[in-house]
């Protein structure tokens, strides 16, 4: 009986914890956990200048895992290039670490090969830290179909990211040539307002 009325109050509170959560935003989906143990979606107004962000916040004392709010998309003209996603995070007491990730895949049917991938592995976010804009640059090889992209929070803590940005680079030198962001079936809604 003990244990029952544990369980319900377990299911019980990931549902209140569920029901009072951020919004997923539109074009992006979500990795939190089964139950969850992050919180993810559009934070209001806690964005750039005012905006909405992406968010992902921890919603247990200690965790060992990962949260993290991601998007697929066509790689389109990104394919073949070398290219450079920036975007703006800022992060609340953040124990281990959190950033952005960038990776060229090949999709056929159910399968997903893994072309190329990138992280901050080497600059990582710890603590809290205001709005500040990181890069990660890739050679997305020209047989990749898509990119999968996004943000992840490892540990507990509160991380917000906007203004997610596309740039194909010159090969010999780091110049722009082309904004992609508004490309068709390219990514969509990276600043959080749709
Ligand atoms: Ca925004």
């Amino acid at each position: 009986m003990k244990r029952k009325i544990a369980s319900f109050l377990l299911f019980a509170m990931a549902f209140i914890l569920n029901a009072a959560g951020f919004d997923t935003p539109k074009g992006w989906f979500k990795g939190a956990g089964h139950p969850p143990k992050y919180d993810i979606g559009v934070d209001t107004g806690a964005g750039l200048n005012g905006s909405n962000a992406g968010t992902i916040k921890s919603i247990l004392p200690y965790i060992d895992g990962s949260g993290k709010l991601a998007q697929r998309f066509k790689a389109g003209k990104l394919a073949g290039h070398k290219i450079r996603m920036t975007g703006y995070m800022k992060s609340k007491d953040v124990i281990v670490y959190a950033m952005f990730w960038l990776n060229a895949i090949k999709l056929e049917g159910e399968k997903a090969k893994n072309l190329a991938y990138e992280n901050m592995m080497d600059r990582p976010i710890v603590g809290t830290t205001d709005w500040t804009e990181y890069e990660i640059i890739l050679s997305v090889p020209a047989e990749a179909n898509y990119m999968v992209i996004g943000a992840w929070l490892t540990g507990t803590g509160q991380i917000w990211i906007d203004d997610l940005k596309f740039e194909i680079l010159a090969p010999s030198s780091l110049q722009v040539v082309k904004d992609t962001t508004k490309e068709e079936q390219g990514p969509v809604n990276l600043n959080f307002e749709d």
